[in-house]
C-alpha cells in the first residue's frame, strides 16, 4: 500500500506508537494518534514526535474513524477490547507496528519469539551479525521499535528483530528469511485466554515464509518437535539434551552442528560465558539464524565466546557481607522464573510476585527442590502464589508490599554463603512501568546495602 497522503490512526502512544506516527510522518501519511489513557500529557508526546498530529485521547469516538485508510496498532493493545472491535466493525485494515516497519524497512529480517530466551537470544544474534555485517537493525520486543529505524534501511540491512506474541496477532505479510521459536510454556494467557491460542499465535511467525526460507526449532519443545515435523518449509531443530539429525545439540561439554549432515564441533561449552541449557539453547538457535544470514564459522565462533548475559536476567549485581544478589527481574513468568532459581548453587532467598497474568504457579514452586530458604512475595500476585505454595507443602512464606520492603528484609535475614533471588515469575505492570524498571530499582537498593 502507498502510505503517501492515506489516512492513519496510530492506537497507543507509548514507544511503538511514537515509532509508527514518526515513520508514517516521514513517509507522507496524515497521522492521528488515539489513547486509552485520558490522562497522557499531550505536550510531552507531541515532543517526543516532533510533529503535531490530532491526538484524541480516552473513549474512541466513532466519528475518529470515518475517512481513515488504515490502523496501526501498538502491542500492548489486545485485539478484542471494545475500540478494536469497532475498528474491526468499521472494515478498516490493521496492521501491527511491526507489520508497518515491514512494509516499509528494506533487507533481511531474522525474527526470534518463544516463551522464553526471546531477548537474550536476540542479543546474541545481534552481536553475531553486527561483529560481521555493517547494517545491522536490532529491533522489536527488545525495545527498539522496528518502526523507529525503518526508514533507514537499504537492501543490505539485516533486521534481527525480537518478535512478541503480542505484536504475531498483528502481521500480515511480514516474512523473515528466517525465523526461531525457542520454546512455548504458558504466558500472557489472560490476553491470549487459552494456550492452543497461544501456540498459534507464536506459530504463525512462519506464515509467509517459503522454501527459500528457514524455521529453526527446539527439539525438547514437544510442542515444536510436532510443529516442525510437519512444516513444509526447511526446518533445523536445536537440543541441550540429545543429538538431533540434520541440527544443532550438546553432547560432551560440545556444542555439535549437524546441520549440513556433517557432524563439527561448534564450540566448547567451558568457552562461552553463558551458564545453563536454556542458555546453550539460546546460543544454538542464534548460531542457525547466523548461519542462515551467511556469517562465517569463523565469526560466529568469536562472537559467540565473547558474548555476556543480558541485563536483568539472572544477572550478578553484587555480594554484600557474603551474600549474592541476583537480578532476574525478566522472570516474568514461571517458566522463566524455574530458570531463575535453577541457576541459583546457595540457599536462597527468592523475592517474587507481580502482576497477575492468569499464571499457574504450581512447576516454578515444585521447583525450589529444597533451595529456597523463604519465598518473599510483593504485588497482585501475592496472596495467590502464597496459596500455590501451601497447597505444594511450602509454607517459609512472608508477605510484604514492595520491592524495597522485600530487599531489605532478604538482606537482614540472609547469611554469608547465601543468596537473594530477584526472580518474581511476573509482569512487572502494577508496581513498575516494566522489567527494567523493577530490575534496575532492585539493584538500586542492593547498592545501598553497602553503604
Ligand atoms: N493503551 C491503550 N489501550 C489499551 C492498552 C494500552 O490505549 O488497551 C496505550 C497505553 O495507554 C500506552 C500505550 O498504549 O500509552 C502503550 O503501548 P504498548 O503497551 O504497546 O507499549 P509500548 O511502550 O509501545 O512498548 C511495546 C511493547 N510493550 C508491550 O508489548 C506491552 C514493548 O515490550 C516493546 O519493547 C516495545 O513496544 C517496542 O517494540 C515490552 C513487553 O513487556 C518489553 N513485552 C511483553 C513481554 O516481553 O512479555 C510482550
Amino acid at each position: 500500500m502507498d502510505l503517501k497522503n492515506k489516512k492513519i490512526l496510530v492506537l497507543g502512544s507509548g514507544i511503538s506508537g511514537i515509532g509508527a506516527a514518526k515513520l508514517l510522518d516521514t513517509v507522507g501519511a496524515i497521522v492521528s494518534i488515539y489513547d486509552g489513557n485520558k490522562d497522557v500529557d499531550i505536550a510531552t508526546l507531541i515532543e517526543k514526535l516532533g510533529f503535531k498530529p490530532e491526538i484524541f485521547l480516552g473513549q474512541l469516538k466513532e466519528e475518529i474513524l470515518k475517512n481513515q485508510d488504515l490502523v496501526v496498532i501498538s502491542p500492548g493493545i489486545p485485539m478484542d477490547i471494545a475500540e478494536v472491535k469497532m475498528i474491526q466493525e468499521e472494515g478498516l485494515p490493521i496492521w501491527g507496528e511491526v507489520e508497518l516497519a515491514y512494509q516499509i524497512g528494506k533487507g533481511d529480517v531474522f525474527a526470534i519469539t518463544g516463551t522464553n530466551g526471546k531477548t537474550t537470544t536476540t542479543a546474541l544474534l545481534g552481536k553475531i551479525m553486527s561483529d560481521y555485517y555493517e547494517e545491522v537493525y536490532i529491533v522489536g520486543n527488545i525495545g527498539t521499535p522496528y518502526t523507529s529505524v525503518a526508514d533507514k534501511m537499504t537492501e543490505n540491512a539485516k533486521v534481527v528483530a525480537e518478535i512478541s506474541s503480542f505484536q504475531l496477532e498483528t502481521m500480515v505479510d511480514f516474512k523473515p528469511k528466517a525465523s526461531a521459536i525457542l520454546n512455548i510454556t504458558p504466558d500472557h494467557l489472560n490476553r491470549h485466554h487459552t494456550m492452543e491460542e497461544y501456540i498459534r499465535v507464536k506459530e504463525s511467525i512462519i506464515k509467509n515464509q517459503d522454501e527459500k526460507s528457514l524455521c529453526v526449532l527446539n527439539y525438547e519443545d514437544e510442542v515444536l518437535r510436532q510443529f516442525g515435523e510437519k512444516l513444509e518449509i526447511p526446518t533445523v531443530f536445536f537440543s541441550s539434551k540429545s543429538p538431533v539429525n540434520k541440527g544443532y545439540y550438546v553432547e560432551d561439554g560440545k556444542i555439535i552442528d549437524d546441520s549440513q549432515g556433517a557432524k563439527e564441533v561448534l564450540v566448547c561449552l567451558k568457552d562461552l560465558k553463558v551458564l545453563g541449557d536454556h542458555n546453550y539453547e539460546n546460543v544454538m538457535a542464534a548460531v542457525a539464524l547466523a548461519k542462515a544470514a551467511g556469517v562465517s564459522k569463523e565469526s560466529i565462533h568469536k562472537s559467540i565466546c565473547a558474548f555476556t548475559a543480558v541485563e536483568h536476567r539472572i544477572e550478578f549485581v553484587k555480594e554484600v557481607e557474603g551474600v549474592a544478589y541476583y537480578n532476574d527481574s525478566k522472570g516474568t513468568n514461571p517458566d522463566a522464573a524455574i530458570k531463575g532459581i535453577g541457576a541459583m548453587n546457595r540457599p536462597t532467598y527468592l523475592i517474587g510476585g507481580g502482576y497477575d497474568k492468569d499464571s499457574d504457579y504450581t512447576e516454578w514452586i515444585l521447583s525450589f527442590q529444597g533451595k529456597v530458604k523463604e519465598l518473599v512475595l510483593i504485588g497482585q500476585t501475592k496472596d495467590k502464589i502464597a496459596r500455590c505454595a501451601k497447597e505444594n507443602g511450602f509454607f517459609d512464606i512472608v508477605l510484604l508490599d514492595t520491592l524495597e520492603e522485600a530487599v531489605f528484609y532478604c538482606a537482614k535475614k540472609a547469611k554469608k554463603g547465601e543468596a537473594v533471588l530477584l526472580s518474581p515469575a511476573c509482569a512487572s505492570w502494577g508496581q513498575f512501568k516494566n522489567y527494567e524498571e523493577r530490575g534496575n530499582r532492585f539493584k538500586d537498593y542492593v547498592n545501598q546495602l553497602s553503604k
